[in-house]
């Protein structure tokens, strides 16, 4: 008799994160199934309509293990060459990011050891950064470019990320990123860049099909909202959906630039005004903050996050790993530090790394809640509640995880 799935998680407590299912969407004593790379069934196991050997061809008892979605890590800069730990000791001896930054170094240091780079070694370095974040549970991460900033490296960004998801059990989603700075041979002509970008790179990116959506940086030490306003359109123009970094280091109004755009999401947000929250509840744009930046930079200002709780704005975390402003590989790490650094519950914290995660990217569908129908991509942790993922630093309780219904390779 053929079964009716191919498995059946039992002996496991479930943090679904599905919405309006009370904390963390919690199904105590619950069971998962999986047919064909899908959720098929979640609930009480004691509503199990058999025994499980009849109902699955295999039965993974978890010895009451939690059950959460896999991880969503939906901003990060993982591809690049190089690494900035020398600015790390710079800033430490009391020089700013945004110094460093309008010096030539920041960004642009790392633009020239991406260009140096070939194909196969960022791939190859973009591949342990990746591997690490796995380890602790993610199953889908988004990639941008924007350390390129010519067509060819910006391409060359993009392909390492697709050649990272083909030879990786994860999902990889791309973002262009051609307008995060100003390179070295434009520094006299930012409307040519601009043009370079809007009229040459995004067409050539979404023709190439190599990116998922477009984003960019607004701020004092990279693109004005005009500039931005611009990028858009042209990404509006190419049917690539967008993101934008916001009012990390000052108000630039960009949100609300954003969300009227139709933006997925506005990112890091420190600076964020009551306007652009407004903008963004009506809009539907997502929060994502990333305390890996506001940590490292030794920033002061939070993002306005009781305002964001008010206005039922949807909160996303994420790692922003990259060699700059936050050199950081750990999501749980995050979890806690948007818990100690951002005043988050550990319940939001975890929505912020699956649910909204989803949302920010666009595959809210599809992805980051343990639901029927959805991609099976899951996690199976040793702890006694779910709020222990934010809790322990440096612990990692991750005993498995699934993509797309198989389990990954430790
Ligand atoms: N904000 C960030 O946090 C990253 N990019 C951005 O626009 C940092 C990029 C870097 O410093 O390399
Ligand atoms: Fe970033």
């Amino acid at each position: 008799m053929p079964k009716l799935w191919d498995q059946l998680w039992i002996d496991c407590h479930l943090a679904t994160m599905a919405e309006g299912r009370g904390p963390y969407g919690a199904i105590p004593n619950g069971a998962l199934a999986v047919k064909d790379g899908r959720i098929a069934w979640v609930g009480v196991a004691a509503n199990l309509h058999g025994d499980p050997e009849t109902l699955a061809t295999e039965v993974i008892s978890c010895g009451g293990a939690w059950l959460t979605p896999g991880l969503i890590d939906c901003h990060t800069h993982l591809v690049f060459g190089g690494n900035r730990a020398h600015e790390f000791e710079m800033r430490l001896k009391g020089a700013s990011y945004e110094e460093i930054a309008r010096a030539g170094g920041g960004i642009i240091s790392t633009v020239k050891a991406t260009r140096e780079a070939s194909l196969d070694q960022l791939t190859q370095s973009g591949e342990g950064r990746l591997r690490q974040l796995m380890a602790e549970g993610v199953t889908t991460v988004e990639i941008k470019s924007g350390y390129g900033l010519d067509t060819e490296n910006e391409m060359k960004m993009l392909k390492a990320a697709i050649a990272l998801g083909k030879n990786l059990p994860v999902r990889v989603r791309r973002t262009f990123l051609g307008a995060h700075a100003i390179p070295p041979e434009f520094s006299d002509d930012r409307s040519g860049y601009l043009d370079l970008v809007c009229n040459e790179m995004i067409p050539a990116v979404a023709r190439e099909d190599l990116a998922d959506a477009v984003d960019a940086f607004c701020e004092n030490i990279a693109f004005t909202r005009e500039e931005v306003e611009r990028v858009f359109r042209a990404a509006s123009d190419a049917g690539l959906p967008i993101k934008l970094h916001a009012e990390q280091l000052s108000d630039q109004k960009g949100a609300a630039l954003a969300a009227e755009m139709g933006a997925l999401s506005a990112d890091h947000l420190e600076y964020l005004d009551g306007a652009g929250v407004a903008a963004m509840a009506k809009a539907g744009t997502v929060a994502v903050l990333l305390p890996g930046a506001f940590y490292y930079l030794r920033e002061t200002k939070v993002p306005p996050i009781e305002e964001l709780r008010a206005a039922k704005v949807p909160i996303a975390l994420a790692t922003d790993a990259n060699p700059g402003s936050s050199p950081i590989l750990s999501p749980l790490t995050i979890l806690n530090m948007g818990c100690t650094l951002f005043g988050l519950t550990p319940e939001e914290a975890l929505a912020g790394l699956t649910r909204n995660g989803a949302r920010a990217l666009g595959l809210g569908d599809d992805l980051g809640t343990l639901e029927e129908g959805k991609s099976a991509d899951f996690c199976r942790w040793r702890i006694d509640s779910p709020a222990e993922l934010a809790y322990w630093v440096g612990a990692n309780p991750l005993e498995q995880s699934v993509f797309e219904g198989s389990v990954r390779p430790r």
